[in-house]
């Protein structure tokens, strides 16, 4: 309580501050220094730092429930991202924090030229790009791909799902696969693991007989992006904000943004695996579901329910980073619960291990991390009995860049994922097969 108050009092001290550097923003984007963390600038900007100590699951739930993002869990060291008032907190708890450089690239070429990526990085996507591609590729592959505004995002851009099946038109009895991107802002590759599937399946069926196979016998839902507005704002400045919540405002506070994996509607801030706090980056929002987007993609998904059946089976959530396939639950250590059996957990399990096996991650339970609550893959389960699975790209490491790895990148760590994606799509009619119990779980 203590701790709150001086931060409070800081925070509130730091305001004024706050909007003479606001002001001044064109030109400290302009002035950046390469190398330096942000939180060295603006005591609300987020920096990462690394703490070097050997960590149980339970200290790491500890430490994720200050409402740090805990960015990276290593045997004998942690990354987190914190501003200087959470680092402040942590340190008074007993922690060493080494800050980590804030990723260095020239900013985009021009002041005026605003959303868009450094110069260096050009090679990412931003919404309008993103948007762009995504309607030159259904328009090149309209047998196979049709797009669908579902909903918008809290600043009114569109959120978007593309079908691709074989007759996308219309709905046909086969087993429907979600693939969600970039639910946070600065994990910008996910948007790009979008647009390769997208690619991939548009330049390959009929020419892949695996692809061909995936996109006749399957409804696979693409929606890249499910916050548009928190990943343009990262970008605004033309240098990386670190940003990753929405940009939604949050009544009685300055700070903007839910994250929105924290606020989905099962077990919603049930287990100390969220923050009540909108100046936290893992801020849970005012009620399951009060973020736009969470709303609208959760709307789309229980649209999917037909004649009383849900009609996707499996998914994956694409994040970033650290190189892990997860699974649920998030919100307890346990590996069964409620509404997870020894059969569920283990069929998660071996498609999780076999995906992982492809694309070299590792693989585990979201919790075996740290635990977290309103997590998408837990109201997927819990509330949909969708295998959903969370996959964290490359890298594995802050030294190869943590969530703004160089453009150089994309191809290769997109593709990477092309076997895993294309097993969990092939498992989808029956994700006990993987367990040796088709007969018992999927027979008609
Ligand atoms: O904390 C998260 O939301 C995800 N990690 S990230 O660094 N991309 O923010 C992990 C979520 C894993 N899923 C659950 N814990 N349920
Ligand atoms: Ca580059
Ligand atoms: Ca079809
Ligand atoms: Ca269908
Ligand atoms: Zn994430």
């Amino acid at each position: 309580m203590r701790l709150r108050n001086r931060r409070d009092r800081r925070v509130a001290a730091a305001l004024a501050l706050g909007i003479a550097l606001a002001v001044a923003a064109p030109l400290t984007a302009g002035a950046s220094q390469p190398g330096r963390s942000p939180a060295a600038a603006d005591p609300e900007a987020v920096g990462q730092y690394e703490i070097r100590s050997k960590s149980a699951p339970s200290e790491r739930s500890a430490i994720a429930a200050t409402g740090v993002s805990i960015d990276e869990v290593k045997p004998d060291k942690l990354v987190v991202s914190a501003d200087r008032s959470q680092a402040r907190e942590l340190r008074t708890l007993g922690h060493e924090l080494k800050p980590l450089p804030a990723p260095s690239r020239e900013p985009s070429a021009s002041a005026a030229k605003v959303f868009d990526f450094p110069s260096a990085d050009a090679g990412y996507h931003n919404y309008a790009e993103a948007t762009a591609e995504i309607d030159r590729l259904v328009a090149a592959h309209s047998a196979i791909m049709h797009k669908q505004v579902i909903g918008k995002s809290y600043e009114g851009r569109d959120i978007v799902a593309v079908k691709v099946s074989d007759n996308p038109a219309s709905d046909e009895d086969e087993p429907e696969v979600l693939l969600t991107h970039h639910q946070h802002a600065r994990e910008h590759l996910t948007v790009e693991m979008a647009l390769y599937l997208l690619r991939e399946f548009g330049d390959d069926y009929g020419k892949d007989s695996r692809i061909t196979q995936a996109v006749a016998g399957r409804e696979i839902w693409i929606l890249p992006d499910l916050n548009p507005d928190g990943g343009e704002y990262d970008i605004a400045t033309g240098s990386y904000r670190m940003w990753r919540k929405n940009t939604q405002p949050n009544r009685g506070s300055s700070h903007r943004g839910t994250d929105m994996n924290r606020n989905w509607d099962y077990r919603w801030g049930c287990c100390n695996g969220s923050s009540t706090s909108p100046r936290d980056d893992t801020y849970r929002g005012a009620a399951p579901e009060s973020a736009p987007e969470v709303k609208v993609v959760a709307d789309f998904v229980r649209g999917r329910v037909v004649d009383g059946k849900q009609q996707i089976t499996a998914g994956i959530d694409f994040h970033t980073y650290s190189e892990l396939v997860l699974w649920p639950y998030g919100f307890t250590t346990g590996d069964t619960a409620p509404g997870m059996t020894r059969d569920d957990r283990d069929a998660f399990a071996a498609v999780g291990r076999k995906m992982a096996a492809s694309n070299g991650y590792k693989p585990m339970q979201s919790s075996d991390l740290y635990v977290t609550d309103g997590s998408i893959d837990d109201w997927l389960w819990g509330d949909q009995k969708v295998f959903g699975y969370t996959f964290e790209m490359y890298p594995s490491s802050n030294r190869d860049g943590g969530f703004y790895p160089p453009d150089e990148v994309i191809e290769r760590e997109t593709s990477r994922n092309r076997d895993a994606v294309l097993q969990l799509i092939e498992s989808a009619d029956c994700m006990y097969r993987s367990i040796g119990k088709e007969q018992q779980y999927c027979a008609d």
